[in-house]
């Protein structure tokens, strides 16, 4: 197994509906393990360099104005494979094409309400981690039950 980490945001819709431990516990219930985990409400300029890849495109101030309007929760999740698992976990982008068993296929409708975002590639995981969390908010540990959750 690896150590990859990955960065997991549940959106302000998530928030606002409480679907944070819903959401959390499919992560936990795999066998993903919670290394870093914060509430706040983002500053534009966060949300703006968060999105950057998508400046130019049309819906940009319509997704920042949204990341600002209320709480996110920024969570570094940890473990083998973990950037493309959690984004399998999360399904596609369009929520109604999400296949029913992803986050975004049971509990989301539209693509601008879609509650969960996930780092694409393992390097969009670490310039993401990177710019959501200090160091000393990560932390480095193992839970007693790995030899159960990896051969
Ligand atoms: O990585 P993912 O969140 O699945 O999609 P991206 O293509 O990176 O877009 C980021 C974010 O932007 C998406 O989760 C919703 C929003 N968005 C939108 O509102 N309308 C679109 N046509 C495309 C994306
Ligand atoms: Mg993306």
């Amino acid at each position: 197994d690896s150590k990859e980490r990955t960065y997991i945001m549940l959106k302000p819709d998530a928030v606002n509906r409480r679907l944070i431990g819903e959401i959390l516990s499919r992560f936990e219930k795999r066998g993903y393990n919670v290394v870093g985990l914060k509430v706040l409400t983002p500053s534009r300029e966060l949300a703006e360099a968060h999105y950057a890849e998508h400046k130019e495109r049309p819906f940009f101030k319509g997704l920042v104005d949204f990341l600002t309007s209320g709480p996110v929760v920024a969570i570094v999740i940890e473990g083998d494979n973990a950037v493309a698992t959690a984004r399998t976990m999360i399904g596609v982008t369009k929520p109604q094409a999400s296949a029913p068993g992803t986050i975004r296929g049971d509990l989301s409708i539209d693509v601008g309400r879609n509650i969960i975002h996930g780092s694409d590639s393992v390097e969009s995981a670490r310039r993401e981690i990177g710019l959501w969390f200090r160091p000393v908010e990560i932390v480095d540990f193992k839970p007693v039950d790995h030899a159960w959750v990896y051969e």
